[in-house]
């Protein structure tokens, strides 16, 4: 299983490169790599295996920070209406998105990065994202509130973009205009 010790910390290089494509269909090995990201985010958010193996929770996980420099994406959270969103993902790509912008309260933080970055992250507000599955099946999701922002913090790891890099330096705590709150 992983464990915080399989989690790239910010400074490594590999979190500021772009990420290859995945060939689909996705190897076995592409396969169980993304299995055990999910796995991770699963054990993180289950009380005691937390405890015992000292992972900090997450709610998603890119390939780049276990050190696999490939687009593979998992999600595992329970939104406000206590929907579960479990994603694994190859190749996610956002094909389109609101004009509205939202951004999480509290700012975001990163299994990558050991410190507090405050400030407003902006997001979009709405995205549609296409992808593959674990079996190779095309997929289109529609997403709003904390599981679009958690897609988009994740495809911007594909990308190497690190939140903190969307804060406006300025002024971090600038609501953007008609931004909403999550
Ligand atoms: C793991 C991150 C991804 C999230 C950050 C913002 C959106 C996606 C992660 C640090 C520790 C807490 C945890 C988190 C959370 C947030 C809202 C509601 C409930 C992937 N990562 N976290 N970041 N939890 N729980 O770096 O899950 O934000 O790339
Ligand atoms: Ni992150």
């Amino acid at each position: 299983m992983l464990t915080m010790d399989d989690i790239v910390r910010e400074g490594d290089p590999i979190l500021r490169q772009v990420a290859e494509d995945v060939q689909i269909p996705a190897s076995d090995s592409d396969k169980e790599t993304l299995k055990k990201m999910m796995e991770f985010l699963i054990n993180s958010q289950d009380e005691e295996i937390a405890e015992k193996y000292h992972l900090r929770a997450g709610i998603g996980l890119a390939a780049p920070q276990i050190g696999v420099s490939k687009r593979m994406i998992a999600i595992y959270l329970t939104d406000d209406k206590d929907k579960l969103h479990q994603y694994a993902l190859f190749n996610p790509k956002i094909i389109s998105h609101s004009v509205e912008q939202t951004y999480l309260e509290g700012g975001e933080g990163c299994l990558s990065v050991d410190r507090d970055v405050p400030g407003i992250v902006p997001r979009q507000a709405r995205i549609k994202v296409h992808a593959y599955d674990i079996n190779n099946k095309e997929v289109i999701l529609r997403l709003k509130g904390l599981a679009a922002i958690a897609v988009q913090h994740e495809i911007d790891h594909l990308d190497g973009i690190m939140f903190y890099d969307r804060i406006d330096k300025e002024n971090p705590f600038k609501v953007p205009e008609g931004a909403l709150k999550e």
